[in-house]
């Protein structure tokens, strides 16, 4: 009676929600408004294969599974994406901490940089002061539904503030550096390298 009780329990799958397009009164747009125009096109990132490794100016390597990421504290918000190319999308993202997950592993002080690589080989980098400082998340949900493999899955980082090549998609590592003049795949493709939404002029 307990076995079949348990075996009954171990069939249960769960479903994601379907998306939301209102959160706390606010109007969002829909997973399905992005354009795809990644450099690679989709990746399909396999999650028992899968780890998240923080690597680079730290005391202890540390690498997590997709489970074990999710395991950090939730948080929830509302940012707008805005693309060079001239569209945005207003999405409701929930994930972690990037400031948890390197914590971890604990970054020795010549770390200022970290340089976010992704499983098609773009990379992209920030002063290590604006994820401590900005509560910048890496989510795995967008609108309530898991992050589909088009958008990034598993992670894509939600780089509030900054130009849409900032937010990386299917991020596999996180790298500690102290080289503040790294630049990422557009970054050395004349796009500026901070990034920041409120520069208007790039390159
Ligand atoms: N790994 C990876 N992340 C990426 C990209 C990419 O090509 N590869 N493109 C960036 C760009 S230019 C934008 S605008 C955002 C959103 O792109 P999407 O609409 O293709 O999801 O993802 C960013 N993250
Ligand atoms: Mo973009």
């Amino acid at each position: 009676m307990f076995l079949a009780l348990e075996n009954f329990q171990n069939n249960i799958i769960t479903l994601d929600t379907a998306e939301v397009r209102q959160y706390q009164g606010e109007d969002l747009s829909s997973v399905n408004d992005f354009r795809e125009n990644s450099i690679k096109g989709p990746q399909y990132v396999d999650i028992k294969s899968y780890r998240l490794q923080i690597t680079g100016l730290v005391q202890r390597p540390v690498n997590y599974t997709y489970d074990e990421v999710k395991n950090f504290t939730t948080y929830r918000k509302v940012v707008k994406l805005d693309c060079v190319e001239g569209w945005s999308v207003n999405i409701l993202w929930e994930g972690v901490l990037v400031s948890e997950l390197i914590k971890k592993a604990g970054p020795l002080p010549p770390a200022n940089t970290i340089i976010f690589h992704a499983v098609d080989g773009y990379t992209t980098s920030f002063p290590l002061d604006y994820v401590n400082n900005n509560q910048i998340l890496l989510a795995y949900k967008m609108n309530n539904a898991t992050i589909p493999p088009e958008r990034g899955y598993p992670f894509q980082l939600v780089a509030e503030s900054k130009w849409g090549y900032k937010w990386i998609k299917w991020v596999d590592e996180i790298e500690l550096s102290d080289d503040p003049n790294y630049k990422g795949y557009w970054e050395s493709r004349g796009y500026s390298n901070s990034g920041n939404l409120s520069e208007r002029f790039l390159g």
